[in-house]
């Protein structure tokens, strides 16, 4: 018998590509068909056919609070009474701007923007255009959203320029991007002697969140801050999933990095489009309308999504939130480990705060290439046996998973039960 879902994407793949508005949702990594979703509240999702799920999704990250807050509702409702879009200044934008620049101290000045891919390629913008270098650094398995210098993978060696990861990227684009494995500090340095005083920014998620959760070795951190002090490089630290998500002040406020750059998105529009990028003065003052550098969007700093990322802020300021979100998800994490290796699993768990990735692998996970040792086949199993009984996990090994504030002590319970039928069905 088709349900709902099953119905619907047969209708969606003929009107959008693979059914989907981004591909992740496309199930292609886990199989079978994507879940169509209908409504959310707290930490559960219910699906067309009306089955819930305690959800670990979370729209990618911006939902913290979980679906539908309460209080985000209320301020919706009232803004959208007000209108929706001026495509004029607003007194909301400049409260945001505050709100950032009070979190993020090395952001001197930021711009709104629509999107975490948005904010990544403007940062990038004026990184090249202030240093008037063309090559930038990334690292393997880090994802800055799909601008053309971000879709490339590594070339044979770090003395080897970029190839495109994607048609459609013009390979002279792609030879300006260097790419060295994340955590890896020699290769660091051996791309700064190789391309010495030549690159204009590195870009970095500071925790990965898009191999699955990568934590950095702190001295591999420290390093990419000197060597891009010493080189003039601009340091930009993708934020878009770790601000206002590892810690309020994010991924540098915990490893204690001052970058020239930050990008941030997801949670600061409280589960509506927003993006922002910024960074020190002498460098954002370069962007339009004060410098010579180009960049514009017709619903930055829109009232509804800057009042929802507003209204999420100010409850992620209450005391002791960011301390029980960490204790609720080390509770699941530990809980899945250990019920796991009792029953003949051995899982790597990585997590900081309330993002975390289970990898189906014994070996530790520091990079993209121990990241890609682990059983896919396994989580796929994993996954659609939770999903089955009413747990949504990201539908790929390779992708973060987040708790919110909504999930409570007995969601944990039922997640854990969950798993312990999956890791049987793992050794039958
Ligand atoms: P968006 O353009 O999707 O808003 O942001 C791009 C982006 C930039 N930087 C980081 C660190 C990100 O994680 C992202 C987007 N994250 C993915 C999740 N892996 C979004 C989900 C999707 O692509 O559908």
């Amino acid at each position: 018998m088709t349900n709902k879902s099953q119905e619907l994407f047969e209708k969606a793949r003929r009107l959008m590509p693979g059914g989907v508005n981004s591909p992740v949702r496309a199930f292609r990594a886990v199989g079978g068909h994507p879940i169509f979703m209908a409504s959310g509240k707290g930490a559960t999702i219910v699906d067309v056919d009306g089955k819930s799920y305690i959800d670990y999704v979370l729209s990618w990250g911006p939902l913290i609070l979980g679906h539908a807050h309460p209080e985000v509702v209320e301020t919706l409702v009232k803004v959208l009474e007000t209108g929706t879009s001026f495509g004029a200044c607003t007194p909301r934008e400049v409260e945001l701007a505050e709100r950032i620049t009070e979190a993020y101290p090395s952001i001197e000045r930021v711009r709104l923007v629509n999107s975490g891919t948005e904010a990544t390629l403007s940062a990038l913008r004026v990184a090249r255009a202030a240093t008037g270098r063309d090559k930038i650094l990334k690292f393997e398995g880090c994802y800055h959203g799909h601008g053309d210098s971000l879709l490339v993978k590594a070339g044979s060696g770090v003395a080897t320029l970029g190839l495109p990861d994607s048609p459609g990227v013009p390979r002279a684009l792609a030879e300006l991007t260097v790419t060295v494995p994340f955590n890896h500090t020699p290769a660091l340095e051996e791309a700064f002697r190789v391309h010495r005083n030549q690159l204009a920014a590195v870009i970095v998620e500071p925790v990965a969140g898009n191999m699955g959760v990568v934590v950095p070795h702190l001295d591999f951190l420290e390093k990419l801050r000197a060597l891009t002090l010493e080189q003039g490089t601009v340091l930009i630290f993708d934020e878009v999933m770790t601000g206002f998500r590892v810690a309020y002040g994010g991924a540098q406020q915990l490893y204690k990095i001052d970058p020239d750059m930050t990008t941030l998105g997801k949670i600061i529009g409280g589960g509506l489009p927003v993006g922002a990028y910024g960074g020190k003065a002498r460098l954002m003052d370069l962007v339009a309308p004060v410098g010579p550098v180009y960049q514009a969007g017709t619903l930055s700093g829109n009232p509804l999504a800057v009042a929802a990322g507003l209204k999420t802020l100010e409850i992620l300021r209450r005391p002791g939130l960011y301390e029980r979100l960490d204790l609720l998800t080390e509770k699941l994490v530990g809980g899945l480990v250990k019920e796991a290796a009792g029953l003949g699993t051995l899982l790597t768990a990585n997590r900081v705060g309330s993002m975390f990735t289970i990898f189906f692998t014994p070996q530790p996970v520091s990079d993209f290439a121990s990241a890609q040792k682990a059983d896919t086949a396994a989580y796929s199993l994993f996954f659609h046996t939770l999903l089955e009984a009413g747990v949504y996990f990201p539908p790929s090994q390779f992708e973060a998973a987040f708790v919110s504030t909504s999930h409570s002590e007995g969601d944990m319970t039922a997640t854990l039960e969950a798993a312990s039928l999956a890791f049987a069905g793992l050794h039958p």
